[in-house]
């Protein structure tokens, strides 16, 4: 390459990475993964080695980017906060064993390592004087950081004070403020239920939560704290690295139990090896590896270059975020009915994992992400869970980028597809239909709460399914013995058992088949409600959402799941075959169910009663009482038996009247005198 060639490039890769700089370190909003950052770093530096007399002292490479954010002081460190060097491959970490070895004139294999995960949080300074935190600071660029004391104090792994003796007057420890893994997916449950903006990954929800200007908010999130080291120290504390992190422990300060050494090269690619399996099982995310010369005057006689020490090295893990092309959106219809939409990817290398597919949840998730069909996208694999859409990459947006719609039909039975109102997630309406909901579908039928066909268990509902002898609900009245005996762990008698169950279960009760149908959100209760108020089965499905929300405790959105429902003609199909096949129930009469002493009135049991729970609930039932399981405003009463807990909690934030047993007794007694009972 000419002189001016490279010149040319080398600036160019200099505005890139100040760019990304800006975006990671000031504004926390990466805009590239870490992997084609650290190529565009090794590029320039590369550049750099081959052309000497263009580094120049403003280069990314002569310093750590980042610049300390308005809002916070700016703190000096006292000592430096250095970077590491990154190797990523077996050769290259070979190679650095090696240079360190030469460096030392020793044998590479005689060299003992300190080897620790390196952790994917934010870095940070702790200064304690005379054992208390006095301050903390982020590493900034290195040279300055900012004053974040008040967050880190509120941070419960970060001592406020130093346990024990013998620590020196002034020291300062360093590590990394993390986000552990189960805290980040809590987290993020809870903020897309409040329709919040979710974290993008552990990485930058400590980042974003340490760099708070309101030490409140850092409080709340789920932040940890492991140690790597010191920077000042007013008194040599060992005369090898290890031996520094066993007195930090001593003193309360939190060193990663990973943390170990390992003896020469083969050690470290043994640990890489080790640690490489394990990664999906640690409760918090890791990047790499961190090796270090554990002799204190080995690291002294090697020294630092530039940005690093020569005497430790980052061993990168291959990323858990890369970008790539998103070339399709299809839809995948969940055993419930749930539409989740699906990136169908360029093929990228995730984890050490060739991805195609990842979720993108729903369609709000896809606006909010600003994803397009056609994008540039990244992409996030880590521990078991499915690969997902993290973001788009706007910036890189191709002109032919179209939006995502939702299909209007399921892709797999061809029924419509809903969204109900306030809700996130769309779903298929052919829950009787349709092949993708089809499992679900027959093992709920056949509950036992529900058609109560005794013997027809998941594996056997997995087997007709599989073998294709049952297709809906309707088609288990068409079973013959020989199919059912063919199956396997079914001999002649079970198989006729089974037979006689299913013949049994034709004859049901309207509430019984109607919560067999599996619509949304209808449980026993409601299923109960809808019989008692439509009385029918033929008025249930005429009736429209005005109609159905003057049903006791029946709100818009579960009216919305019972008018869709019955809108889609396949689920109507399925519901004739099984009349033709011979279901059927007792009459229901309005009138005088209406007409019972607790009609209209909804009462929830809670903990332990004299008598079975069933034989109140019925008891109760039997008065026109609807015996619900949860407690709301609706409530007429509470009846709490001993040990009660967070029902009858619940009822008394509420003000819900609350009965003991006694309570009941007048109640099945004297169900008129109702009013009067709850009074006294
Ligand atoms: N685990 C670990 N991470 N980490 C990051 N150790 C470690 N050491 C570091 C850095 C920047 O620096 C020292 C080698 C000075």
């Amino acid at each position: 390459m000419k002189l001016e060639q490279a010149r040319a490039e080398i600036e160019r890769l200099r505005q890139e990475i100040e760019s990304h700089n800006y975006r990671y370190y000031v504004l926390d909003e990466p805009s590239i993964p870490d992997t084609e950052y650290d190529a565009l770093f090794r590029r320039l530096q590369a550049l750099e080695a081959e052309f000497p007399e263009l580094v120049t002292p403003d280069s990314p490479t002569q310093r750590v980017g980042g610049k300390p954010r308005d809002g916070f002081a700016t703190v000096r460190h006292a000592v430096p906060m250095l970077s590491l060097n990154n190797v990523f491959s077996e050769a290259e970490m070979r190679e650095f064993c090696q240079r360190v070895a030469d460096g030392l004139g020793v044998e590479e294999s005689s060299i003992r390592w300190s080897a620790e995960p390196k952790f994917d949080g934010l870095a940070i300074s702790l200064l304690y004087r005379n054992g208390q935190l006095v301050q903390a600071a982020t590493r900034g660029d290195g040279e300055t950081g900012e004053d974040v004391t008040a967050n880190a104090r509120t941070i419960p792994a970060i001592p406020l004070r130093l346990r024990g003796q013998g620590w020196p007057a002034e020291l300062e420890v360093r590590g990394e403020v993390y986000m552990p893994i189960a805290g980040f997916r809590a987290w993020n449950q809870r903020a897309l239920e409040r329709g919040e903006k979710p974290l993008a990954n552990p990485r930058n929800g400590a980042a974003g939560s340490l760099r708070q200007l309101d030490p409140k908010i850092t409080a709340k999130r789920p932040l940890a704290f492991y140690s790597y080291g010191i920077g000042l120290s007013s008194e040599t504390l060992a005369d090898r690295y290890t031996g520094i992190l066993e007195k930090l422990r001593g003193w309360g300060i939190p060193v990663c139990p990973e943390a170990t050494t390992v003896q020469g090269f083969a050690g470290c690619r043994d640990y890489h090896e080790r640690m490489l399996h394990k990664r999906d099982a640690l409760p918090y995310e890791i990047d790499g590896l961190v090796f270090k010369v554990d002799d204190l005057q080995a690291q002294e006689t090697l020294g630092f270059v530039t940005r690093a020490p020569r005497w430790a090295i980052a061993w990168k893990f291959p990323a858990q975020e890369v970008s790539t092309r998103l070339l399709a959106i299809d839809v995948q219809i969940g055993r419930t009915g749930a539409v989740t939409p699906v990136a169908r990817l360029e093929p990228v290398q995730v984890g050490g994992v060739t991805v195609t597919n990842a979720t993108l949840h729903n369609e709000d998730e896809i606006r909010r992400k600003d994803i397009c069909i056609g994008d540039w996208v990244i992409v996030r694999r880590a521990g078991d869970v499915i690969p997902e859409v993290v973001r788009s990459i706007p910036e890189r947006r191709p002109a032919d980028a179209r939006p995502f719609t939702m299909p209007s039909h399921c892709p797999v039975c061809g029924s419509r597809i809903h969204r109900a109102e306030g809700e996130a997630v769309s779903r298929c309406t052919g829950g009787l239909y349709c092949p993708a909901q089809r499992k679900q579908a027959i093992k709920h039928f056949a509950s036992r709460k529900a058609m109560d066909i005794e013997g027809l268990g998941d594996k056997l509902v997995d087997q007709l399914v599989e073998r294709e002898l049952v297709q809906t609900p309707a088609d288990l009245y068409h079973l013959q013995l020989e199919q059912l005996a063919a199956l396997e762990r079914m001999a002649e008698k079970s198989a006729r058992n089974l037979l006689q169950a299913i013949e049994r279960s034709k004859a049901t009760t309207l509430d019984r088949f109607l919560f067999a149908l599996g619509i949304r959100e209808v449980g026993e209760a409601t299923a109960k409600a809808l019989a008692r108020h439509f009385g029918s089965l033929e008025a249930l499905m005429q009736a429209d959402q005005t109609l159905l929300e003057a049903v006791e405790d029946i709100g818009p959105v579960v009216a919305d799941h019972i008018v869709s429902f019955f809108a889609e003609s396949h689920n109507r199909q399925v519901i004739e075959q099984l009349l033709t096949a011979g279901i059927h129930w007792p009459e229901v009469t309005v009138e005088q169910e209406e007409a019972l002493p607790l009609a209209g009135r909804t009462l929830v049991l809670t903990g332990t009663l004299r008598r079975p729970r069933g034989e109140v609930k019925a008891a109760l039932e039997r008065l026109g009482a609807k015996v619900a399981g949860s407690v709301s405003k609706k409530t007429t009463a509470v009846i709490a038996g001993e040990a009660a807990g967070s029902k009858l909690e619940k009822a008394r934030s509420l003000g819900v009247p609350v009965l003991d047993e006694r309570g009941l007794d007048a109640i099945l007694a004297q169900p008129e005198s109702l009013e009067s009972i709850l009074k006294q």
